[in-house]
């Protein structure tokens, strides 16, 4: 059983876990009791987590965020126009994609702007920008140009985002500096031939000299973003049997060798390579965060960056929109504009739900984020899988609304759809991040059904937590105390409001039937999982909206009508989409379905192809 597995019912306590660094990660808990992210006793805001267990949290919901004072927005105003004259008349995305390489002038224009500090503070050598301002000029980066945001976003997103998050003030000091100017760039070091989307087995190793002042580091690497040329990187090494442990690694250390540039499918002037480690010496002084906590680093460090993917395609998303409507408001056929077409109408609608969605979540994770917020990893993973599927989405219905033109390189919208493809698989697959959603989100969930069963057993000594659980139920069995959010929204959304809120007790009555029928073997059960995330990625997707759109009515934006409408359509789909994947959880037609495509795959694995006798 995978790793991914093991996450329910430990026995006596919640929840199960048997991998090997399971270990590492309580004892690290128990070293760096500092960090507020490591406290599993204070509360959670998560509102995915909670809807797993049926419930709303809504506190980093409802309002929908507005963290940025006036000269926050002032600064970030300040650095659109020029982000945007430099994606404008200094880049050129279709060269770099064709030559596959950076222009040393785009650089010294991207060094000058400031692009390879967006984030560090002003005293290393930053913009200083928070998260949501991070986020905007993510925007104008996905509008323009795909590859050189993984140039930049693998430098800062997540190539020093360890020394940013959790470097010593000394690190910081001594590397923040010249990276932030781009002089030097850097890489996120984690992948291995045999370690991919199960992080946790790299096998490069590091071990203490006998003097106790050096690492050494042996191992290779694969599919390094910036690996060719990264000066100073953040590596993850097995030091023991049981523990993973970041190292900041600088190529002058001598040791460090790249493969050449891998040929890819997209992202083309983005450097990607293997990197070899061969006794490399890191000294001690270079470990980030605790020896034996490199899996919560690398983690966090995800979770850190996931949010800017999605305010990146966002961006991609607008301007493949842009494309489509411009040829829907110009091209003639059968005696009208084709934007009076009901079959492009129907795309276009979609495209433009799909890009508010995917607007409005990464933001809101931003914020959220800027605000203080802890327990956004299940958000940050949903917006990375719908935003990467968004954006192929739209894109490719794009290309179609253009027709032949859009298959023509000169639209530019080829490059991004080869662009796109990648991002549904790196930064953590959409496949393995559905799974770490569902299993963590009823992981939760097992935590209070269990805390209820171990209740149950001594009802004199927990009449509190009893007394509670029993009337939340007995409540919602008689139609009243069920999840409302019609509070929480614009009057003209209450009838969305509404239906989400029944999509949510559904949901939080499936996890516990489900918990109930399979216990731990839910880990088991991939195809009734991918339901589960597919139901939170709606419901999510849908309040979300709710919130921005009622926002919007507040303020009284100019567009709050559009947004209004954009948010009934985006609902009424996706509650329809949440009944659909929740009914399959409990239908036997669809347990048999599921088994029987099971078996499907099984015949043609084991017969390494399709099995079907040829018609001729
Ligand atoms: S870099 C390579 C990316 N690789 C991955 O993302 C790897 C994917 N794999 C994983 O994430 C993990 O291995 C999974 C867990 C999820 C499969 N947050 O037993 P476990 C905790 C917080 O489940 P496993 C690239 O592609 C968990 O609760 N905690 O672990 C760059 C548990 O804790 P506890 C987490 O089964 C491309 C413990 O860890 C998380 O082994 C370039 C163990 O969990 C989490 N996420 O696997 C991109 N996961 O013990 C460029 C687990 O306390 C960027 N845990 O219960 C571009 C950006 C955009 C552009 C920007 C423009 C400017």
């Amino acid at each position: 059983m995978n790793r991914l597995g093991h996450y329910v019912f430990r026995s006596g306590k919640s929840i199960c876990k048997t991998d090997i660094h399971a270990r590492s990660f309580a004892s690290a808990a128990k070293t760096s009791t500092a960090n507020p992210q490591d406290d599993k006793n204070r509360p959670n805001y998560s509102f995915l987590s909670n809807i797993f267990r049926g419930q709303v949290e809504s506190k980093e919901m409802f309002p929908y965020p507005d963290v940025l004072s006036e000269e926050q927005k002032e600064t970030i105003n300040s650095l659109v126009d020029p982000f945007e004259k430099f994606f404008v008349e200094v880049n050129n995305p279709a060269k770099n994609d064709e030559t596959s390489k950076i222009d040393q002038e785009v650089i010294n224009q991207m060094q000058e702007l400031g692009i390879y500090g967006m984030q560090p503070a002003e005293e290393y050598g930053g913009l200083g920008l928070n998260n949501t301002q991070n986020a905007r000029l993510c925007q104008i980066v996905g509008e323009h140009d795909l590859g050189l945001g993984i140039h930049i976003g693998a430098h800062q997103s997540i190539g020093y985002k360890g020394i940013v998050l959790y470097g010593t003030p000394e690190q910081k000091q001594k590397y923040l500096p010249r990276l932030t100017n781009g002089k030097q760039v850097a890489a996120f070091v984690l992948t291995e031939p045999s370690s991919g989307s199960d992080a946790a087995s790299i096998k490069t190793a590091a071990k203490l000299s006998d003097d106790g002042k050096h690492y050494i580091i042996n191992g290779s690497k694969i599919w390094i973003s910036n690996g060719g040329y990264a000066e100073v990187m953040t590596v993850f090494a097995r030091t023991s049997e049981k523990q993973l442990t970041a190292f900041i690694v600088e190529r002058s250390f001598g040791g460090v060798t790249s493969g050449p540039p891998e040929k890819k499918m997209g992202i083309n002037c983005s450097n990607t390579t293997e990197v070899y480690f061969e006794d490399v010496k890191v000294p001690v002084e270079n470990v980030l965060d605790e020896v034996g906590n490199g899996f919560k680093v690398a983690m966090n460090i995800l979770n850190n960056g996931r949010y800017g993917m999605g305010a990146t395609l966002s961006g991609t998303m607008k301007a493949c929109i842009e494309k489509a409507v411009n040829h829907a408001n110009n091209r003639l056929q059968f005696g009208n504009k084709i934007k009076e077409y009901g079959a492009i109408q129907e795309k276009i609608a979609r495209m433009a739900m799909l890009q508010y969605v995917t607007e409005s979540m990464s933001f809101q994770i931003a914020q959220n984020m800027d605000s203080g917020s802890l327990d956004y990893h299940l958000e940050a993973a949903i917006s990375k899988v719908f935003s990467s599927e968004s954006a192929w989405y739209v894109c490719d219905e794009a290309i179609q609304v253009l027709g032949g033109m859009g298959f023509m390189k000169d639209t530019g919208l080829e490059r991004v759809l080869r662009d796109l493809r990648i991002f549904r698989i790196f930064e953590g697959s959409n496949d393995i991040l559905r799974i770490f959603v569902a299993l963590t989100g009823i992981q939760y969930a097992g935590a209070n059904l269990k805390e209820l069963q171990k209740a149950l057993k001594s009802p004199a000594s927990n009449l509190g937590f009893l007394s509670q659980e029993v009337s939340r139920r007995a409540m919602k069995k008689i139609g009243l105390g069920g999840t409302n959010l019609s509070g929480l929204v614009t009057p003209a959304l209450k009838p969305q409001a509404d239906s989400i809120a029944q999509c949510i007790d559904l949901f939080g009555k499936s996890v516990e039937a489900l918990l109930i029928k399979y216990n731990k073997n839910i880990i088991n059960e991939q195809f009734l999982l991918n339901c589960l995330a597919n139901s939170a990625i709606d419901i999510y997707g849908s309040v979300v909206c709710l919130s921005r759109a009622t926002r919007a009515v507040d303020q009284k934006l100019p567009t709050a009508d559009h947004e209004v409408s954009l948010t009934k359509a985006w609902c009424a789909e996706a509650s329809e989409r949440v009944v659909a994947n929740l009914s399959k959880t409990s239908s036997k037609s669809y347990l048999e379905l599921f088994r029987e495509m099971r078996n499907i795959s099984k015949t043609v694995c084991d017969n390494e192809g399709i099995n079907t006798t040829g018609i001729i």
